[in-house]
C-alpha cells in the first residue's frame, strides 16, 4: 500500500497564508489610534494661576491644593516673556530656589509642560528672587 506524499512545507500557499496575519494588524492599530484618542480627550489642560497666569505674589502651593493632575495632562505657564520664565527641576533645586541643575528650561510665555510620567514636578521662575518670593510650583502627577 502505498502512501500519499505530505504536503511540502514550503507548499504554494505559504505566502497566502501571511495575508489574513497582515490584514490582522490593522484593526488593532487602529484600536490602539482610538485608545489614545480616548485617553487625549480626557486630558486636563491646566493653566497655571488660572487668570493671573505665572506671576510673583501668587501662592501657587494653594492653587495646586484642591487639584488631581494625571498623567496626559498638561500645565501651560503664561506670563509676560523677558519677565518671568520657568524652569522644571528637581526637588533639591525647587527647596533652595536653584535653577542649575535643571531638566527642562522654558521662556516662551506660553509654556506648556506635558505630564508624561506619574509622580511629583517642581517648578520655579528663574529670575532674580522671584522664586524665593514664591513663584513656584510642587505638583504630583497620578496614573
Ligand atoms: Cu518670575
Amino acid at each position: 500500500m502505498r502512501m500519499k506524499p505530505a504536503p511540502s512545507i514550503n507548499s504554494p500557499h505559504e505566502e497566502e497564508r501571511d495575508t489574513p496575519l497582515m490584514a490582522a494588524k490593522l484593526p488593532l492599530f487602529v484600536a490602539i489610534a482610538l485608545l489614545q484618542a480616548i485617553i487625549f480627550a480626557g486630558a486636563t489642560e491646566f493653566i497655571v494661576g488660572d487668570e493671573t497666569g505665572w506671576i510673583v505674589g501668587k501662592n501657587y502651593t494653594k492653587w495646586a491644593e484642591n487639584k488631581t493632575f494625571k498623567v496626559g495632562d498638561k500645565l501651560v505657564f503664561q506670563y509676560m516673556a523677558v519677565q518671568h520664565d520657568v524652569f522644571w527641576v528637581g526637588e533639591p533645586e525647587f527647596n533652595s530656589c536653584k535653577t542649575s541643575p535643571y531638566i527642562e528650561h522654558q521662556t516662551s510665555g506660553n509654556d506648556e509642560f506635558l505630564l508624561t510620567t506619574p509622580g511629583r514636578r517642581w517648578y520655579i521662575c528663574g529670575k532674580s528672587n522671584h522664586c524665593t518670593s514664591g513663584m513656584k510650583l510642587a505638583i504630583n502627577a497620578i496614573e
